[in-house]
């Protein structure tokens, strides 16, 4: 008999299907209050399917004795108990590369509209304004100076497209990446007083909390341009909002807020900013590829005891 499955929340109508077509898979998010159904059947499930978005809670995990694998549709996996995975030795398995290039395709997006102020100039004309007089001028995209925080695997593929614009990259790590060909910057504060545009392409999590301080945001200045397609989580938003507000901080491009699905109603408003419902990864073609990743590794934890792209 197959291992029984936990699915925390619903993906695609497709997905859904699939997992509960193809496996013993349990919808948790039809059983009511989901910890109480975890207390009286916890122990009967050996794998959890989840995705960036519901996680797995440690509060979850502890209701689940019998688990030995987690597999999660995307690549954060900051809502996931990940520690509590490791000391309890569960495979954890993301969907890592196959959505790099829409995530790296829409941060620059975002830079663009940002800098060209297209969706602002998309307003202007569905308003009527064109006859009374020309759109403001904005700001040059090519050849600009792009700071990057997180120069992982998406983060790279921004730099690759930025490359193909004349831009000049530098980078924030925790380390060093001695295969890049950028510039690093170990002061945050300085790639923020440098750059023109930032890009935020960082795990989330503990670590890289409220990295974007308003310390940064001032650094970064009444011209920079701030991108984040990587969480909420990773900018101060009050100081974010504030700085917008105030003219203090050029422009903002955001796919992530740090209480998904609301966004600070100030941002509404504010001519200066872009926004995006966490849309990433948002295309046909790559979500359909990340299901069949997560089925991928399902498939091999099943058959032969470990997933394929693990994250621990
Ligand atoms: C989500 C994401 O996976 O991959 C990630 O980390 O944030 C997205 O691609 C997607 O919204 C489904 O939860």
């Amino acid at each position: 008999m197959e291992p029984k499955i936990l699915h925390v929340g619903p993906l695609t109508e497709r997905f859904n299907q699939r997992l509960a077509h193809e496996h013993d898979a349990v919808p948790l998010w039809q059983q009511g209050d989901a910890l109480a159904f975890l207390d009286a059947h916890g122990t009967a499930f050996e794998v959890v399917v989840t995705s960036a978005r519901f996680g797995c809670s440690a509060a979850m995990l502890e209701r689940l004795p019998n688990v030995r694998a987690i597999c999660s549709f995307g690549v954060g996996y900051d809502a996931i108990a990940i520690e509590a995975a490791r000391q309890r030795g569960i495979q954890v398995s993301s969907t890592p590369d196959v959505l790099n290039d829409c995530v790296a395709d829409l941060a620059m997006g975002l830079l663009i509209d940002c800098a060209r102020r297209i969706s602002a100039a998309d307003r202007f004309v569905r308003a009527g304004l064109w006859p009374a007089g020309n759109f403001p001028l904005a700001r040059k995209v090519s050849g600009k100076r792009l700071g990057i925080v997180g120069l992982g695997r998406i983060g790279k593929d921004v730099a690759r497209r930025a490359e193909g614009f004349d831009m000049l990259v530098r980078y924030h790590n925790r380390r060093p990446d001695a295969d890049a060909p950028y510039g690093f910057e170990p002061d945050l504060l300085a790639l923020a007083r440098w750059a023109d545009f930032l890009v935020l392409t960082c795990p989330g999590g503990t670590a890289t909390h409220h990295l974007i301080s308003a310390a940064v945001l001032e650094a970064l200045g009444p011209e920079g341009i701030l991108i984040n397609v990587a969480r909420g989580s990773v900018v101060d938003e009050p100081a974010l909002v504030a700085a917008l507000a105030e003219g203090r901080l050029g422009g903002a491009g955001l796919d992530v807020f740090e209480s998904e699905p609301h966004v600070p109603e100030a941002l509404f408003a504010l001519d200066n900013v872009v926004l995006a419902p966490h849309v990433g990864s948002g295309t046909r073609d790559t979500r359909l590829q990340m299901e069949e990743l997560v089925f991928a590794n399902l498939r091999a934890f099943l058959d032969k005891g470990e997933v394929l792209t693990p994250v621990v």
